[in-house]
């Protein structure tokens, strides 16, 4: 890479780091104002690992987020316009207006829905890099969860079956010190989240997740790793969510002096000084740059706002099945009912067949 294409890449991803948490800042100025219904949940602090995680892939790969995983989102080219429609629950919001939070996916971006029951995206992230390896491809899946995640059933299970199967996943563990408001060390009695690694045989790496630039040589490591079809590899980041759980918690549980300690640690400002160091980052071209990420805040602002909200008429869309629940029994003569073979009674036909399940894994 020559000077100029790396010094782009680095302005690159301070944009990002800026987008983010301006995205988020101006969510929780409407959230104040009353423009906003039900919670909103940050991750002020988190630029670094999330931006600089996703900054290692290439076109092809997916990422499985997290709740608090904006900076994944953008770089993977999901629009503000789109994430402001879904924040502000408007008709044409990726969830049409259902859901408030990140619980969003775009497969034209590689970005797979998160699943709200923290952990349980995970195995869907060995599930889709078990198709990517039997289709050969050489993408990889980097899937995140936080540090409370990790003590999920669901968490231990992905591992396990990613390592034994040789998947190409990356797992990343955003530890921000708090699951809501249980410390760390009431979560688990090891050092660090990296030696999870070590018990299911898969590389495993701790980094300061508010340092960019440590976070994407980690990471691109491990992305190397899985790339190389070597199997899984885990990074744990560790960081801190400034803000607390969502906009209701005070997040009151954290001692003042550790919250201090970590502000001075702010993975913007931290990049902001390596980059005036490096002399990338005249004062003008900052105000370029903020210029920049005000303008897509306030064209995604403007854009949600004029949005229509949902359909009062069509409430229950997508929501309940629309003959009550399915049921599913087996094909007439059928003495093994399995999923592949059953029939949803709504419409006789098959519930769900092999090649459906072809035809949809092809589509990843
Ligand atoms: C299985 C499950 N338990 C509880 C919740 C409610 N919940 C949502 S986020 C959260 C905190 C999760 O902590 P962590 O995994 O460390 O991620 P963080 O929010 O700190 O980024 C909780 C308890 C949930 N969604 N799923």
């Amino acid at each position: 890479m020559s000077e100029a294409e790396r010094a782009d890449l680095l302005l690159q991803i301070y944009y990002y780091m800026r987008l983010t948490r301006a995205m988020e800042d101006r969510t929780r100025t409407l959230f104040l104002q009353g423009r906003i219904v039900g919670g909103v949940y940050t991750a002020q602090g988190h630029e670094a690992t999330t931006v600089g995680a996703a900054m290692t892939l290439r076109d092809g790969d997916c990422i499985v987020p997290q709740h608090r995983d904006l900076g994944m989102h953008l770089v993977r080219g999901v629009s503000p316009r789109a994430v402001m429609c879904q924040w502000l629950a408007r008709g044409n919001a990726p969830t049409l207006g259902r859901d408030g939070q990140l619980h969003i996916g775009d497969m034209h971006h590689g970005v797979v829905p998160m699943i709200s029951m923290l952990g349980e995206s995970l195995p869907v992230a060995c599930g889709v890099a078990l198709v990517m390896k039997m289709r050969r491809r050489s993408t990889v899946v980097l899937a995140s969860c936080g540090d409370g995640a990790t003590s999920t059933g669901a968490f231990h299970e992905a591992l396990n079956f990613a390592s034994v199967q040789r998947l190409p996943v990356v797992f990343l563990i955003e530890n921000n010190g708090y699951a809501y408001s249980t410390p760390t060390a009431k979560q688990f009695a090891i050092e660090q989240l990296a030696q999870r690694a070590l018990a299911y045989g898969m590389p495993g790496e701790s980094v300061d997740g508010n340092d960019v630039l440590a976070v994407m040589e980690a990471v691109g490591r491990a992305v190397a790793h899985a790339r190389s079809g070597q199997g899984p590899a885990l990074v744990e980041c560790r960081t801190f969510r400034v803000r607390g759980h969502s906009e209701a918690d005070k997040a009151d549980y954290v001692p003042p002096a550790l919250r201090q300690e970590w502000l001075t640690r702010d993975p913007i400002k931290r990049f902001e000084e390596y980059l005036t160091a490096q002399g990338l980052l005249s004062a003008e071209r900052r105000r370029e740059i903020e210029a920049r990420v005000r303008a897509v805040v306030d064209d995604a602002v403007a854009f949600a706002e004029a949005s229509p909200p949902p359909d009062p008429a069509t409430v229950a869309d997508y929501v309940f099945a629309p003959d009550g629940p399915i049921a599913i029994v087996g094909e007439p003569g059928a003495t093994d009912p399995r999923y592949v073979n059953a029939l949803d009674t709504r419409t006789g036909r098959p519930f769900c067949t092999m090649s459906q399940v072809e035809e949809a894994v092809t589509q990843l």
